[in-house]
């Protein structure tokens, strides 16, 4: 099937690559993917994917506690993206890395983005650390309200993107740190982060807000009914400042994207709950298998017409690609 486009692709820059780290053994070749936007075209070629929205990697600027230098290499990031698809703008979009740390910055930042360099949305791996390492910015407070009203003006999608918690902030991982990373706490941790959007009011404020969440939606779908059966059924004063309950959000603010959860019941899962116009078909490069991806997408028990909603209707229509 040709003409796939994939969403959470990711490229690096040197100030951004970080350490080898758990990837030791295949750090060579991870990092050469990384930081080479177009090492992708020939697995694309070869397994019919036709455009890649590419973004930086993580945790990246999310995690530069001052402010001006997170701006700083925000606007580098994004100037090597545009640079490096202007000369492939058939095969690749860009969405724009932004310096949380200062939400009028990321705010300018994302409209340079959109306006000037064509990129198609923002892509924010999940919380900042401003000031200090130890710190962690959830964007569901006040301060964050106005740079929502650009996103919903500039009608451009915001990839909420994971990265683990901090060290000092996880004692449940102690001992335990396989569970870190893609293995889990990515998901626990991005999947909070969403609910915070949610609970806050944020989307009765900004009802036209356009979320991306990865992984199949970081665990949500298979428990939204239990979150709302509990949240109504209790009667404490707990906060949950929502004028609805969270499943009602979800189904409309909310687009999942596959990206390195291929598989078929998870897929069903997501399905049920917020059907086939809110999915959209992503990778996870260089992290996962764009073959793997392909295969399992091209071979999932879907008819024709939802497959090429997945696969690339939605995306177009999303993003507002002209492919
Ligand atoms: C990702 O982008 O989803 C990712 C990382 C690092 C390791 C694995 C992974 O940023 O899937
Ligand atoms: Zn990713």
């Amino acid at each position: 099937m040709d003409g796939k486009v994939a969403l959470e692709e990711h490229f690096a820059i040197d100030a951004t690559l970080g350490e080898p780290n758990a990837f030791a053994p295949v750090w060579p070749e991870l990092s050469r993917r990384l930081l080479n936007i177009d090492a992708s075209l020939a697995d694309m070629d070869e397994h019919g994917v036709a455009m890649m929205v590419m973004s930086l990697n993580a945790p990246a600027v999310q995690a530069i506690p001052d402010a001006a230098t997170a701006i700083a290499v925000a606007r580098r990031a994004n100037d090597a993206l545009a640079d490096a698809i202007v000369m492939r703008s058939d095969r690749f979009a860009g969405f724009a890395a932004l310096p949380m740390q200062d939400p009028d910055a990321a705010a300018l930042e994302l409209t340079r983005c959109v306006k000037e360099l064509g990129f198609v949305g923002a892509l924010v791996n999940g919380f900042s650390q401003i000031g200090n390492v130890d710190n962690a910015t959830y964007y569901d407070g006040p301060a964050y309200r106005a740079f929502w009203a650009t996103v919903e003006r500039l009608d451009v999608p915001f990839y909420l993107h994971p990265r683990n918690p901090l060290p000092g902030h996880a004692p449940q991982y102690q001992d335990h740190a396989w569970m870190l990373g893609p293995n889990w706490a990515f998901a626990a941790e991005t999947a909070v982060h969403a609910l915070r959007l949610i609970g806050s009011g944020l989307f009765d404020a900004h009802p036209r807000l356009k979320i991306i969440l990865g992984h199949l939606g970081e665990g949500i779908p298979a428990l939204l009914w239990r979150i709302d059966n509990r949240n109504g059924w209790m009667k404490l004063p707990h906060r949950y400042t929502a004028k609805h309950s969270v499943a009602p959000y979800f189904h409309r603010n909310f687009y999942l994207t596959t990206a390195g959860n291929f598989h078929t019941p998870a897929l069903d899962n997501c399905l049920a709950e917020v059907g086939d116009d809110h999915l959209l078909f992503s990778i996870d490069w260089p992290f996962e298998d764009i073959g793997q991806a392909c295969r399992w997408l091209e071979g999932a028990p879907l008819d024709d017409a939802r497959r090429a909603k997945i696969a690339r209707e939605n995306a177009i229509k999303l993003l507002k690609l002209k492919i």
